[in-house]
């Protein structure tokens, strides 16, 4: 049995056409369409819903709360009860008829069949030539980075055997727009893979989904697949959030130093040096609620016992650095150098505690 994936974002003018077009190309053949829509804005689920009462094979996914196409895809996967799944875009820019011999080629080699753009005979149609350039650039890096060498690993257009998904299900990245990229990256060496060349149609109906935020999930994602194994990307960002913290600190204690400079309280306790500390506390805590953890992001009532934990979270980490740090110095080490390990420590307690304790990312 073949089962197609098409996920849809805001594809409600072009599923009418389609649907009936691949019933007639699939004709005489087992198979089941799954439909995954990210609750598309326009609808679509509403359209596709529709659809599938006059098309039995037809099954529609309505997720709410969740957007991006790779994990869309592994979700149409899991529904699936098909040998060989093939993915395709919903918008008319895959060539259908091309659908029954991808899916064929990935049941006969039980691995995985590519649509590709790039080999002899595929193209890319008419894009504008920012658009291509982006395309050829990133897939240059992307091919390096495949277990299995295609020219075109960013297809979205591709076929893959139960078999090889299920072995490669751990390891994927549900981030991001490049399914088969990932699906390529983590596939066991040696796995099977054909490529059978296409050309990119123009879309005909509604909008290309390709943009900032994708682009920069992708280099998000090559991140992963390279350095990412090794130092993650949250903890990237974490010290990036951190190095910030530590201006804010600075600026808030210098400010409340000034406030208070007249008043008597100065002295018994340390106002400035405990706001300075609240404040980038708060700093730290919002950056990486909205930044570092964007995919946990506590929002109303979760985001301020979020904020109540991160305190202690925090708290605990400035123990930890305090305790290094006497612990270094004592040992003989020199002041700068038990501080800047003490610091560290204390980093890495925060990020590691925060991020479980905190966002349970
Ligand atoms: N479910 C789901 N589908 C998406 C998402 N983003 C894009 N798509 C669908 O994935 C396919 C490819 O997207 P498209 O915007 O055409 O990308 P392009 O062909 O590279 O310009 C289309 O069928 C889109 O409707 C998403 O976040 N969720
Ligand atoms: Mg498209």
């Amino acid at each position: 049995m073949l089962s197609l994936i098409l996920p849809t974002y805001n594809e409600r003018e072009s599923l009418p056409a389609l649907i009936p077009r691949i019933t007639e190309i699939l004709r005489g053949v087992e198979y089941e369409i799954i439909v995954v829509d990210d609750d598309s804005p326009d609808r679509t689920w509403e359209v596709a819903r529709e659809l599938s009462r006059r098309h039995e094979q037809l099954h529609v996914t309505r997720r709410v709360g969740r957007r991006g196409l790779s994990s869309a895809v592994i979700e149409g996967f899991l529904a699936a009860k098909g040998d060989v799944f093939v993915v395709m875009d919903a918008d008319g820019q895959h060539d259908a008829a091309l659908l029954p011999r991808i899916a064929a080629a990935a049941e006969e080699n039980k691995g995985i069949a590519v649509g590709s753009r790039y080999m002899e005979g595929g193209s890319v149609g008419n894009w504008e030539g920012f658009r291509a350039f982006v395309s050829r650039l990133g897939g240059s890096l992307a091919i390096w980075l495949c277990k299995v060498k295609v020219t075109d690993p960013m297809s979205g257009f591709f076929a893959i055997s139960r078999g090889t998904f299920e072995e490669v299900l751990p390891r994927l990245n549900p981030k991001g727009f490049k399914i088969l990229l990932d699906l390529l990256v983590h596939v066991p060496a040696g796995t099977n893979v054909k490529e059978l060349p296409f050309s990119f149609g123009k879309r005909l109906l509604g909008e290309s989904k390709f943009s900032a935020q994708v682009r920069m999930q992708y280099l998000e994602f090559l991140y992963d697949a390279t350095v990412g194994r090794f130092i993650p990307l949250t903890l990237i960002k974490y010290c990036v959030v951190g190095a910030l913290g530590v201006a804010v600190n600075l600026s808030a204690y210098m400010a409340s130093t000034l406030l208070l400079r007249e008043s008597s309280q100065y002295g018994l306790f340390p106002t400035p040096l405990i706001s300075g500390i609240e404040a980038a506390i708060l700093f730290n805590f919002l950056l990486n609620n909205a930044w570092t953890f964007s995919r946990a992001r506590l929002r109303g009532w979760g985001a301020v016992t979020g904020f109540a934990k991160y305190n202690v979270v925090c708290a605990f980490g400035a123990l930890a650095n305090i305790a290094v740090t006497a612990f270094l110095f004592r040992g003989g080490m020199s002041a700068i150098g038990s501080i800047a390990i003490g610091a560290f420590v204390g980093m890495i307690w925060n990020y590691t505690i925060g991020k479980l304790f905190t966002w349970n990312a």
